[in-house]
């Protein structure tokens, strides 16, 4: 039987397990790349593995993330970062070279790679055919270190594209409308490959768009074969060397198939307040728009940008919206301000925002009072905009221009169908300038590491204890995503200093919380969090395990768990757990009182359940133990920093 494109890269850097659906493997990862926000974690817990230089081919560390520099501790952080990088070999992109996902793409990402990110949206690589896969920082530095990556080798859902796009229709409203049929839950252990006609009609950067927005659905990466159009694109960034072609065996099987006709797609929306809530833009037609915001590292490209460009050329923005644009990249940037595009944008009354993450993370940009936010970014979760009243939906960055010129939501099929505007073509030459990337060359082991005093050391956990003995401490609904446990926006300042950044753990649900939790713990009583569908939906940041693990929370139980802050909560020594019977989430109160014993021997024996008393309610329940070996031994050391050092 022939293989699809996941198969043929994953199995040709398997170097642990079985390749088998449902199976751990282990992989070896070829490229890493950090950003800032999870960097620092990732490096200090780096330095405590013991590494003395990176084994991987490349590796990256972006500063993207934090750029706002309100205060020294952002700044402190980057250097710290810098002298990291430079010791032990890392490439060290600056703050305003651009986002990391847009900038690997443009500069360094290759097909038929593996790459292991600290960030949710490291997917972005599979737009140019790799098996970039996001995790959280400790899993990253032990990567980097040369250790194999730990997964389930996957279901494949192939995405059968035909047909091509009408005008004013683009990427975003692909991986929108795939969002819509697989929605964001269910689908943890699966990738998506995309293949057909259709796909010969899209460039790398809107491959990426899909690819990026993929891990809005919960699958560990998406990725497209490697053609003419990646061709093209390597070539245009001065890197055709690293092309390779790749593509799906005729007979390869997929596990799932789902064709979409290009030509049918309508523009569409994430609604409030979640990404898999998706309306015709024609359905929210009318509605007031207060801000539009352009960027992230899901729709910032070149092509993306000029389209605004001449969508917005010689019109101004409506009285009524503010408009940001902020390009992805330095490069994108570059490009636009000399060929004269960028003087468009500013005299239609934009405002031109970093080439950051900015507003997107929430540390900039908050919209008003119950504000209508159009933006193109990724994720619209609760609270994430930094303004909780406010209503974000995502669109491309067509119907978003459209709606900074009309003050109302429109179609941008409709709203633009008088005019003949231009489309916009890839370059045949980006400017290529990475003299924003300290290169460190091997490493320099005399350099000093700077550390402010905002920098703590990485918390230590503890071996799991044999009876736990806890307390609901909160009580979770579905689709609780890690934005919930451990907000960023203004406290991302924080991420390198825990006993601070613990403070604001669940603030937007409880903020009680950490004042309990933390009683709980000096009485020596363990903290239980209660989730519903799809606990821990969103980022990577392991912060939303490190933090509750800080705070005296040993155990996570839900009726379902996304993949990477489960195996953050693995990593740093919390018991993840699932109701094996659903119905019994609803018996379980706030406070409840809940034991379980023989949790040890329960995870050593390789069991796959543990029974849970609710003393309050007198009523015991069976919990399903969902880890393979090698996570039960993590567990049982105590995370995965003492089970590293152990070995
Ligand atoms: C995000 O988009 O939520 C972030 C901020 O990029 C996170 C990483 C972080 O929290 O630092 C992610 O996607 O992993
Ligand atoms: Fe940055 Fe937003 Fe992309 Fe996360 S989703 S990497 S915050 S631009």
């Amino acid at each position: 039987m022939g293989k699809n494109i996941v198969q043929k890269i994953l199995d040709a850097h398997i170097v642990e397990g079985e390749a088998t659906v449902g199976n751990e493997v282990g992989i070896r990862i070829d490229q890493t790349l950090t950003q800032d926000a999870t960097g620092t974690m990732a490096y200090l817990q780096f330095e405590a593995l013991g590494f003395d230089s990176v084994k991987t081919e490349l590796s990256v560390s972006y500063v993207d993330h934090n750029t706002v520099q309100e205060g020294f501790e952002n700044a402190d952080d980057h250097k710290y970062l810098e002298t990291v990088a430079k010791k032990f070999g890392i490439k060290y992109s600056k703050a305003g070279n651009g986002i990391c996902h847009q900038v690997h793409l443009e500069r360094f990402g290759l097909p038929g790679k593996t790459m292991l990110g600290s960030d949710s949206h490291t997917p972005t690589g599979g737009g140019v055919g790799m098996i970039a896969i996001g995790a959280g920082g400790l899993d990253v530095a032990v990567a980097m270190g040369g250790g194999a990556f730990n997964l389930t080798y996957p279901k494949v859902i192939k995405v059968n594209l035909t047909g091509k796009l009408r005008p004013w229709v683009s990427a975003k409203d692909i991986i929108l409308k795939v969002l819509e049929i697989l929605s964001t839950k269910g689908n943890v252990g699966c990738m998506i490959e995309y293949g057909g006609e259709g796909i010969k009609t899209l460039d790398v950067p809107e491959r990426a768009t899909i690819t990026n927005m993929g891990a809005e659905t919960g699958v560990t990466c998406s990725v497209f074969p490697s053609d003419e159009k990646t061709k093209e694109f390597l070539a245009a960034q001065g890197r055709e060397d690293g092309w390779i072609a790749l593509s799906a065996d005729e007979d390869a099987e997929y596990d799932q198939v789902i064709d979409i006709d290009l030509s049918t797609i309508e523009p569409l929306a994430s609604c409030p307040h979640s990404p898999g809530n998706i309306k015709t833009l024609k359905e929210l037609s009318g509605m007031p728009v207060d801000q539009v915001v352009i960027g992230s590292c899901t729709n910032s490209s070149y092509k993306d940008i000029m389209t605004v460009a001449g969508a917005l050329k010689g019109k101004k923005v409506a009285d009524s919206v503010s408009l940001g644009v902020a390009c992805g990249s330095r490069q994108v940037l570059e490009m636009v301000s000399r060929n004269g595009a960028l003087a468009d944008i500013i005299s239609s009354g934009a405002r031109i925002l970093e080439s950051a993450c900015g507003f997107c993370i929430g540390n900039s940009f908050a919209p008003k009072t119950e504000a209508v936010s159009i933006r193109t970014s990724n994720r619209n979760f609760f609270g994430r905009s930094g303004t909780s009243s406010a209503n974000v939906y995502l669109v491309s960055p067509e119907a978003a221009v459209a709606m900074a010129l009309a003050g109302k939501v429109v179609d941008p099929v409709e709203y633009f169908s008088q005019e003949n505007l231009p489309t916009v073509e890839m370059p045949e030459t980006f400017i290529i300038d990475d003299s924003m990337v300290l290169d460190a060359q091997g490493g320099d082991s005399s350099v000093e590491i700077l550390r402010g005093p905002n920098i703590g050391d990485p918390p230590k956990s503890d071996p799991l204890p044999d009876t736990i003995d806890g307390v609901v401490t909160i009580l979770l609904g579905d689709k609780v995503t890690t934005d919930h446990i451990m907000p960023a926006g203004s406290r991302l300042k924080y991420r390198s200093n825990i006993q601070k950044y613990a403070e604001f753990v669940f603030e937007r649900n409880d903020p009680e919380f950490y004042k309990k939790a933390l009683a709980n713990k000096e009485q020596g009583v363990h903290n239980i969090i209660i989730g519903g569908e799809s606990y821990g939906q969103g980022s990577s940041r392991e912060h939303a395990a490190i933090c509750p693990m800080y705070l005296g929370v040993q155990m996570v139980i839900a009726r379902s768990m996304e993949r990477i802050h489960k195996a953050n909560l693995v990593n740093f020594g919390i018991l993840p757990a699932i109701f094996e019977n659903d119905a019994d989430y609803e018996s379980i109160g706030l406070n409840d009182k809940l034991t379980v014993s023989g949790t040890r021997e329960a995870i050593g024996d390789d069991k796959e359940t543990l029974l849970l008393t609710n003393e309050t309610k007198g009523k015991t329940i069976t919990l399903k133990l969902e880890l393979s070996k090698r996570e039960r031994d993590i567990l049982l050391a105590g995370g995965k920093i003492n089970s590293v050092r152990g070995s």
